[in-house]
Parts: structure tokens; sequence; C-alpha cells
């Protein structure tokens, strides 16, 4: 039997908690990271589970994800401790039968709960998983400094975020062709954000939280990482850039541009966040 920690999944997961902490994106407890396990990973670890622990009812319901499992950081947690104490930090919750609760089958010791932010997560996976045709695995929140800077200068708009990213950095029309969402600032933790945040889900595999980070999602935690990351870096050049020009910017890509660098990797650049 291979042990949790052991396990691709459990590795992968916590090569993220520990990249984005490298990288100034979790401050103290800041972010949270959830990972939808397969049938083979839940097959390979179910004997490390135990299914003792209680119900827990979430604040939000969603059936089509009933009796999946969720790698998940805890509720107070340090990103940065996790590779040191995964047991203590991390845990893998079962969702009940009617998409309206959890238990926790492994890690979470001493009476750690999971993520503030699960229920977000939760109708995110779940939104994603069916656009997608259940592709998307991994769900991932961090408060890098530039992209949250950004929501203090630009209109709080997917089309004004979209625009200005794809402009600042070549490969950003290939990555994320469709765009980003935004969420106007809200108190975190609860079911107006993560009905928000599932909204803008529906339409864009990242959205920025006005104030607060940023929520990218992806098949794997390569993609869910690197969106994360090339947002990140976008950011920061349109913030240098910015500052540079003291708010002004000679020349961008032009919006031509962004179509042909979309196109020339076989993508279709949403074309509605131009027109705005
Ligand atoms: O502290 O990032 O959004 C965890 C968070 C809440
Ligand atoms: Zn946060």
């Amino acid at each position: 039997m291979t042990s949790v920690e052991a396990s691709p999944a459990l590795r992968g997961f916590v090569r993220v908690c520990s990249d984005g902490w490298s990288l100034g994106w979790h401050e103290r407890n800041g972010g949270n990271l959830t990972y939808r396990m397969t049938a083979s990973d839940v097959e390979d670890l179910r004997g490390a589970f135990s299914f003792d622990r209680p119900w827990v009812p979430m604040g939000v319901r969603d059936g089509s994800l009933a009796g999946e499992h969720f790698i998940v950081t805890g509720s107070g947690k340090y990103m940065r401790n996790a590779a040191d104490d995964p047991a203590g930090n991390l845990g893998v919750l079962e969702i009940g039968p009617e998409g309206d609760r959890y238990r926790i089958v492994w890690g979470l010791e001493n009476g750690a709960r999971p993520t503030s932010e699960f229920d977000s997560h939760y109708l995110c996976h779940a939104v994603r998983a069916a656009a997608t045709g259940g592709k998307t695995r991994v769900m991932y929140h961090a408060h890098p400094a530039n992209i949250v800077a950004l929501t203090f200068v630009l209109p709080l708009t997917a089309a004004a975020f979209s625009r200005a990213l794809w402009q600042s950095e070549t490969e950003c029309p290939m990555v994320f062709p469709n765009g980003v969402g935004v969420v106007e600032w809200m108190v975190p933790g609860g079911p107006e954000i993560a009905e928000a945040t599932r909204q803008a889900m529906a339409q864009y595999d990242a959205v920025v939280w006005a104030h607060h980070g940023l929520f990218t999602s992806g098949p794997d935690f390569d993609s869910a990482f690197g969106l994360m990351h090339t947002i990140e870096k976008a950011a920061q050049i349109r913030v240098l850039a910015l500052s540079a020009g003291q708010g002004q910017l000679r020349q961008v890509i032009p919006d031509d541009g962004l179509r042909r660098v979309a196109e020339a990797y076989g993508h279709q650049l949403n074309e509605s966040l131009l027109r705005e």
C-alpha cells in the first residue's frame, strides 16, 4: 500500500505549496489549494484512509461532485509548513452523497479543518469540471502582489484585466486566450464570494479577487501553478511599465497581434473582451 505522503498526488500538491511560498504568494496562512483525486489515486490510497470522523455540513451544495475525494490545505495552516508535516497541515476529504457535506478521511490531525475557502473551491471545481468535461482537477488560490496591485488601478472587469495582461507579455494570449474573470471585493470565506467566483469560473479558468488575490484552475498542478505564475508575471510587467512611465504606456502589443499570437498556437482569442 502506498502511503499518502509518498503518493504522486500528495507530492505534486506539496510542491505547489512550497513553490508558491518561495515566490512570496503565501504570507502567513494566505492562500489555499485543492486537488480532486482521480479514481486510481483514491484506489491506491483507500487503505490509508479512516472513516470514523463525523460528516460536516458545507455552506454550499452541488451534487455533481458527490462522492469525490479532495486533497486540501488546512484552515489557518501555512503553505511553508506543508512539506515538513503533510498530515498536520493537509487532508483528504470525502464528499457526501448529496454534495453538501464532507468528512476528513486522512490528515488534518489534531482537530484541523479544511481551508476557509473550501466552499469557493468546491463550487469552482464543480463548474470547471462541467466546463472541461471533467478535466479540471486543481484549484489554486494565492496572494501574488502585482495582480492585487492592479485591482487598485484598473476597472474591475474581465475585459480590462484580460486585455491589460495580454498586452503585457507575449506569452499571455497563448496561455490564457479565454481571458480572466474578476470578482469585486467581498468578505472572503463565505457563500457570497463562493457563488460570485463560481459564476466567473463558468467562463474563465482564472479569476481575480479584487484587493485580495487570484484563483487559477487546471487539469494538473503544472497548469494551475503555471497559470498563476504567468498572470502574476504579466501583472508585474504592467506594474513596472506603469510605474516607469508614470501611468503612461507609450506602446503595447496591438489587438491584432494578440489575435495572431493566440492563433499561432492553435487558440481562439476571446474576442468579446476586445470589443468592450
Ligand atoms: O488565508 O487566503 O482567502 C487563507 C486565504 C483566504
Ligand atoms: Zn486569500
